[in-house]
């Protein structure tokens, strides 16, 4: 059931920001990072083998770690969660979309112009000259365990290819991320969806478009709602209560 004043919001509004975690790709099978790893990476969590060190330390373990993802991506469909989103930017007059996460799905159920804070798993980069392949990346084949792999060499400097995401201890790109605040900060409304607001400066968004005055929304099986008036709280999965808010 979606809240009267929340429907009217959305009418009335001239620019819509969403702001999209994990959990909007969790109904396209894609594990979320609180959910524990499994296979060969079981005994790790995702922060501490999504940085810089765990790299240096042992390249081929976080290298297919990254493929097992990419395949994972790959293997995947966009969900009514995302679709929906791509929807609802046909119903407003300016939707922005900024996204958390390192896939594509969001691209592949029809929204344009992602703000991807995080990175993509679909442009690596060599981790020592910065060059990008310009071969076309090879469909990964990984068991489902998983399993260590080498990453490729650069063809530019002989340098170990990485995933193209921003890892933690990294800054995040300054272009997305100045778009993204200044998006928060001048919506009308935004649709926070599929996140536990825990890593920052990301999390930063969704306060800064309360603060400005937004009407903001949380859509989670477990929403947290700090604020109180303008802010609402669609306790459910991102697949149920989205294409609610379209309807
Ligand atoms: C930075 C790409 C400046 C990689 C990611 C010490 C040293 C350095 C930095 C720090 C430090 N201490 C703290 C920091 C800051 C740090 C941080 O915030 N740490 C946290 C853990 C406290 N941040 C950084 O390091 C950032 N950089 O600060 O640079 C700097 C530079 C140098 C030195 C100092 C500072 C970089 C952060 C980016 C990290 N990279 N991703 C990869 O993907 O492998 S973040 C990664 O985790 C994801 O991209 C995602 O953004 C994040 C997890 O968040 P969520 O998306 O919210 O996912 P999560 O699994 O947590 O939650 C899922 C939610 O979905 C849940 O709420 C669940 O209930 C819900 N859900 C489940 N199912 C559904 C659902 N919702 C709807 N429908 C469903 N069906
Ligand atoms: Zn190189």
């Amino acid at each position: 059931m979606i809240p009267a004043p929340l429907i009217d919001a959305l009418r009335r509004a001239r620019h819509v920001v969403v702001f999209s975690g994990a959990g909007v790709s969790a109904e396209s099978g894609i594990p979320t990072f609180r959910d524990s790893l499994t296979g060969l990476w079981e005994r790790f969590d995702a922060a501490s083998l999504a940085t810089p060190e765990a790299y240096r330390a042992d390249p081929a373990l976080v290298w297919g770690w990254y493929e097992w993802r990419r395949m994972k991506v790959l293997q995947a469909q966009p969900n009514p969660a995302h679709m929906a989103i791509a929807e609802l930017a046909r119903h407003v007059p300016l939707l922005t979309l900024v996204t958390q996460n390192v896939d594509d799905l969001h691209e592949r159920a029809g929204s344009t112009d992602v703000i991807h804070l995080h990175g993509s798993v679909h442009q690596p980069r060599c981790f020592n000259c910065g060059q990008r392949p310009d071969a076309p990346p090879t469909m990964p084949d990984e068991p489902e365990g998983g399993r260590r792999l080498e990453p490729p060499r650069c063809a530019a400097c002989g340098g170990q290819l990485r995933p193209g995401v921003v890892w933690f201890g990294e800054s995040l790109p300054t272009e997305a991320l100045s778009a993204a605040f200044t998006a928060a900060e001048s919506c009308d409304v935004l649709i926070s969806v599929g996140t536990s607001g825990m890593v920052y400066p990301a999390a930063e968004v969704p306060g800064l478009a309360w603060r400005a005055g937004a009407v903001v929304v949380h859509v989670n099986p477990q929403p947290q709602a700090n604020h109180g008036e303008r802010e609402f709280a669609l306790a459910g999965p991102a697949g149920e209560q989205l294409p609610l808010l379209i309807e």
